[in-house]
């Protein structure tokens, strides 16, 4: 290791004193003007791990769905799945050392994981369109370069789609090309060959209106349009050009608030759907006739992504293993509506994505999804494998032509992350297919009114959480008070869990009526002081 060019560099991203971070859920997260030395040790932390792995570490400068004025960095791993969880602690040590520790914590990190300084170091970066990115993504290349690694610099990209180049990289092209144009080829050839099966194509022409809430997902989407049949017409809103990023509209905004975004105009049962401001999210909706506002979350995007995947894993008649993956967030309803009568087993997680991808890669089919709408569809390598086996062996028709759809699913989701731009051309598809409205869609289930809250106290820290975040241990008495409130509503449930990414701890109440649901969250909020 060079140390006068560590010593040199580092002085360039100085820490401000005092300052402690961690990596949550979604890696370091805060206001954007405390994070340059952050991103300078995580450019030095993704070249440690690409030595240590020998492949390819993505590094993505986004606070998602936060506002404007924060940013953050995330790494990648070799596969496009979240950094490994034992690595986590390593970030947190890096950021929070003293300047004249860094050498000394590099050292030790290296001791740790077995990491050979001397292996060669490659990382792709990608960030957002907040206007404090720009600068960050070059403080990241700075500490790559200290520890002479490559990189490729992406520039503007969706979360996702820096997830697929490295996992494209890592694998030699086999997940796709690792550029933008393979990322839209692969994608839109996927989602052509899908509709084209639809018995209804040629009657419909699709119009879809796309919230983007002021991010990059409105610049890729329009790199993207060229690469849409003629029949899908999109309509980008909220595309960055005259509003704040992620201000009153979004996916998080119009979940959180169970509301249309600002900046879209809505007819009447037109189908909507907004992405969050890095494009890792959806939620679709619509306005019915008599004005009233419908959500579609990531619970219905996973009920409905089942029902179709569980069709056609019946026609392949192979005895796959699917299931769902939820957090606590997820409405009670879907877990009902999938296990009662869509009969497919649900497991719950703790919340963060990482924990989701981790559980749903034990099935041959996973479906995953917070209700948030973060999520995707993980298939097995042996399902994969059968899958395409059939497609070009199959003498039987109806099996070969099911076996081809689930093909293309596989080509169109993108297993290695949630993705918005993915996501919702696996809804559009599926809806196409089977001819539903999105009326219909909404109709599978009823949501159970819910509300989510979040409060600031002290030290968020003092709660500790089981049974996938559904109960709280600490402080003493807590859960108790939480369990009297909630005998008080008909199909109640609530908790409460500290956040991973905002100093804050969040409320999470359903209840037969959206009054009791509100009020629930309210008195459980006052237990939590
Ligand atoms: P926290 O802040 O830990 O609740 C939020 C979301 C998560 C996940 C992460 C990462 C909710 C209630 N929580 O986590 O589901 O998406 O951000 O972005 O939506
Ligand atoms: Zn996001």
């Amino acid at each position: 290791m060079d140390s006068e060019a560590l010593r040199k560099f580092s002085a360039l991203h100085p820490r401000p004193a005092g300052l402690t971070l961690h990596y949550g859920t979604a890696g370091f997260r805060s206001a954007a003007q405390q994070l340059d030395h952050v991103v300078f040790r995580m450019g030095l932390l993704a070249a440690l791990r690409s030595k240590a792995v020998t492949a390819t570490i993505g590094i993505m400068v986004t606070a998602s769905h936060n506002p404007e004025e924060d940013n953050g960095v995330k790494l990648v791993d070799p596969l496009g799945e979240m950094l490994h969880p034992s690595w986590e602690e390593y970030a947190t040590q890096l950021a929070n050392a003293e300047e004249q520790e860094l050498q000394k914590v590099i050292t030790e990190i290296c001791q740790k994981a077995a990491v050979n300084l001397h292996k060669d170091a490659s990382v792709f970066i990608g960030r957002d369109t907040r206007p404090s990115s720009k600068k960050l993504s070059q403080s990241v290349i700075d500490g790559i370069q200290v520890l002479g690694g490559q990189y490729h610099d992406y520039g503007l990209v969706t979360t996702p789609q820096l997830h697929y180049m490295v996992c494209c990289q890592n694998t030699q092209g086999q997940y796709g090309k690792a550029t933008l144009e393979g990322y839209y080829e692969k994608l839109s050839k996927a989602f052509m060959e899908l509709i084209k099966q639809s018995h209804c194509s040629g009657e419909f022409q699709r119009h879809l209106k796309i919230d983007c809430a002021n991010g990059v997902g409105a610049l890729k989407l329009s790199e993207m349009k060229p690469y849409f049949p003629q029949e899908v017409l999109i309509h980008i809103y909220n595309d960055g050009t005259k509003e704040k990023l992620n201000h009153l509209c979004g996916a998080d905004f119009v979940k959180v608030h169970q509301k249309p975004p600002g900046g879209l105009d809505m007819k009447p049962n037109e189908r909507c759907c907004s992405f969050d401001g890095d494009a890792d999210r959806i939620v679709y909706y619509y306005k019915d006739t008599a004005g009233r506002f419908h959500l579609i979350d990531g619970d219905k995007i996973a009920t409905l992504i089942s029902i179709f995947l569980k069709e056609l894993l019946a026609k392949v008649k192979q005895n796959f293993k699917m299931a769902v993956v939820q957090t606590a967030y997820a409405n009670g309803n879907s877990t009902r509506y999938l296990q009662e009568t869509l009969k497919v087993p649900v497991h719950c997680v703790k919340t963060g994505v990482k924990h989701l991808h981790h559980k749903a890669q034990e099935f041959d089919v996973g479906v995953y999804f917070e209700a948030n709408g973060h999520g995707t569809v993980l298939f097995s390598k042996a399902a994969e494998t059968k899958i395409r086996q059939l497609v070009t062996e199959e003498k039987d028709n109806e099996k070969r032509e099911a076996a081809k759809m689930l093909e293309n699913m596989i080509d169109l989701i993108n297993q290695t992350v949630g993705d918005a731009v993915s996501d919702m051309l696996v809804i559009e598809a599926i809806l196409a297919l089977k001819g539903l409205s999105v009326q219909q869609w909404d109709a599978l289930y009823t949501d159970l009114p819910n509300r989510l809250l979040k409060v600031q106290v002290a030290d968020r820290r003092v709660i500790d959480t089981t049974d996938a975040e559904r109960r709280a241990l600490t402080p003493p008495g807590l859960q108790e008070k939480i369990d009297a409130l909630v005998k008080k509503y008909k199909l109640s449930r609530a908790f409460v869990r500290p956040s991973g990414t905002e100093d804050v701890v969040r409320i999470y109440a359903e209840a037969d009526t959206q009054e009791n649901a509100d009020a629930l969250a309210h008195e459980v909020s006052l237990a939590v002081f």
